[in-house]
Parts: C-alpha cells; sequence; structure tokens
C-alpha cells in the first residue's frame, strides 16, 4: 500500500439500495464511480466503497450479492482515478475483501473487526491495509439496548486486544487504524463520550485512529436541539463540527460522505497547528487584580 500522509479524508462510496443517508443513490455501478472521481477529486486520499448497508436494523447482504456490487466499482476507481487513489472496501466478509483485494483494493474496512475469522489472515497475506472497528452486536439489534459500565475503556480494550490479534496474524502496525464505531451498538451519551475522549481511545487501540460520525444519528439528535431531530439530509453541518472536533483530538483520519468541507477542515487546522508559537515562557498563572487593588 502507498504511505498515506495523515490526518487524511475517506470519501464514502455506497453501492447499496438502502444505506441511511444515500441509499440507492450510487447502486449502478456507472453512478458510484462518478461519485468516487468526484470525492477524490475533492481531495480524499481513500475510497470506501461498500456493498452491504450497515445501518441499525439492517440485514446482512449475501457474499455473491456484495460482490457484484463492489467489484466493478473498484475495477473502475483504481484504473481511472487521476494520480491513483487508495480504494478500500467497506466488508466484514473475507471472501468479498479477496475479490475486491483482487480487483485493486489495497485497504480492507472492516466493521466486526476480524469476526469472519478467515479476515485477518487475508489481509495479512495480500500486504493491505486494515480499518478494524468496534461494535456491540450486529446491525440488526445493536441500537436496542447499547449497554457500558465505561464505554471509552471497553472500546479501548475492545481495539487494543483487536489490535494484537490483527499483529498476530501478520499484519504490519503501520498498516492498521482502529475506529471506535461511532453509531455502532451506542447510545447518543456513547458516541459523545468517545469523541470526547478520542485522545484516550487512540492511547488505548495503539494505533492511528479513523472516526466515522458522517450523517449518524447522534448528530441529529444534537442539532435538532430542543425540537425534533435533524434529518439525515440536514446533518452536513454537524458532521463538520464533529469531524473538526475528531481531527483536533486525535483522529487521524476521518470517513464522511461530504469530502470537500472535510479536507479543508484538514488545512485549516494544519495551518494553525503550524502556525502556533511554542511559548519559551508560557504564564503559570493569572490573578485579576481584586477589587480593592483596582480602587487603590
Ligand atoms: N460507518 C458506516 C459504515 N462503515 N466503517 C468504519 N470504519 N467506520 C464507520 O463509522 C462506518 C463504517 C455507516 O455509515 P454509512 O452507511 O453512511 O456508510
Amino acid at each position: 500500500m502507498r504511505g498515506i500522509e495523515l490526518p487524511a479524508v475517506m470519501g464514502i462510496v455506497n453501492v447499496t439500495p438502502d444505506s441511511f443517508s444515500d441509499g440507492g443513490l450510487f447502486l449502478d455501478a456507472g453512478r458510484a464511480v462518478e461519485h468516487g472521481l468526484e470525492l477524490a477529486a475533492a481531495g480524499a486520499a481513500v475510497l470506501d466503497v461498500g456493498g452491504e448497508s450497515t445501518r441499525p436494523g439492517s440485514q446482512p447482504v449475501p457474499a455473491d450479492e456484495q460482490r457484484r456490487r463492489v467489484v466493478p466499482v473498484i475495477r473502475r476507481l483504481t484504473a481511472e482515478v487521476p494520480g491513483g487513489v487508495a480504494v478500500s472496501v467497506d466488508t466484514s466478509d473475507a471472501s468479498v475483501a479477496a475479490a475486491a483485494l483482487e480487483a485493486g483494493a489495497t485497504v480492507v474496512n472492516d466493521i466486526t473487526a476480524g469476526r469472519d475469522r478467515a479476515m485477518m489472515p487475508l489481509v495479512a497475506e495480500a500486504g493491505a491495509g486494515y480499518v478494524f472497528m468496534h461494535m456491540q452486536g450486529t446491525p440488526a439489534t445493536m441500537q436496542a439496548e447499547p449497554h457500558y459500565d465505561d464505554v471509552v475503556a471497553e472500546v479501548g480494550a475492545f481495539l487494543a486486544e483487536r489490535r494484537v490479534a490483527a499483529q498476530q496474524a501478520g499484519i504490519a502496525e503501520d498498516r492498521l487504524l482502529g475506529d471506535p464505531g461511532i453509531g455502532f451498538g451506542k447510545t447518543v451519551a456513547h458516541n459523545l463520550a468517545l469523541l470526547a475522549a478520542l485522545r484516550e481511545v487512540a492511547r488505548l487501540a495503539g494505533v492511528p485512529v479513523l472516526v466515522g460520525p458522517s450523517r449518524k444519528g447522534f448528530l441529529g439528535v444534537i442539532g435538532g436541539g430542543s425540537g425534533d431531530p435533524l434529518p439525515v439530509d440536514q446533518r452536513d453541518d454537524g458532521t463538520l463540527a464533529a469531524v473538526v472536533w475528531a481531527l483536533d483530538h486525535g483522529a487521524s483520519m476521518v470517513r464522511v460522505h461530504d469530502v470537500a468541507p472535510a479536507v479543508e477542515a484538514v488545512r485549516i487546522l494544519q495551518a494553525v497547528a503550524a502556525a502556533t508559537p511554542t511559548d519559551p515562557d508560557p504564564p503559570v498563572s493569572w490573578r485579576p487584580p481584586s477589587a480593592t487593588m483596582v480602587a487603590s
């Protein structure tokens, strides 16, 4: 896999009839490719091609149908993006991952972090990149009653354990990205706790972290204030807020539908960081004058 400078933006190309925010839009391979080319032109470093919706309540898509959806799109994207772009396949099925790698993908994005026992050995053998994500339950049931005693510690420990498993399977550490799995078996409060403690999650994971807040339900709930939750098509501003927060609190990659604003956010955060002086003599305390001092 070609090295990717971090932080970076992963653009979402869902070749599905029912993904929660763009279901049906890009089911046709030609339209999916066109969309992927647009995301690459907008600055995506990785294009994540998926043939199975994982929205809450969704049922698994058979492997042959996933392959039918993603393989032609991956083949064309890897051939047609000027200058090349890394393509990942969003699947938890090793046979789909194998076909995608064969078609030119160089990364596997596995939302189950290796529940298919063939997945990690396959990725190791191919020398591919591997995104492994935390999820409580399965997409069909995960939002029924998510429960954690300490969501940050539990998700962090899971990612640490899966990182070790990936390394033991032979995947090089510098090809791994961990993902706390925003919205996958998590309440609004769980998602917020994970974002708030993202640096700690990354520390526990022991590898760079990818975050995928794009258009997810918690943004609708919070963005809507005390009124109704915002519908999916009104969550892009909230997504950008979450992206900026994540990038500024330890995320190395963000997975989004709307790539251009996230790329702009990366540029601006990097420019501000580069301009931030390192103060040789920082103030150690500040005591506003008391009322009596001001009077005298
Ligand atoms: N979210 C979705 C699908 N795949 N993969 C990773 N690594 N992280 C995520 O947060 C994630 C994912 C669901 O969103 P979509 O249906 O809009 O793609």
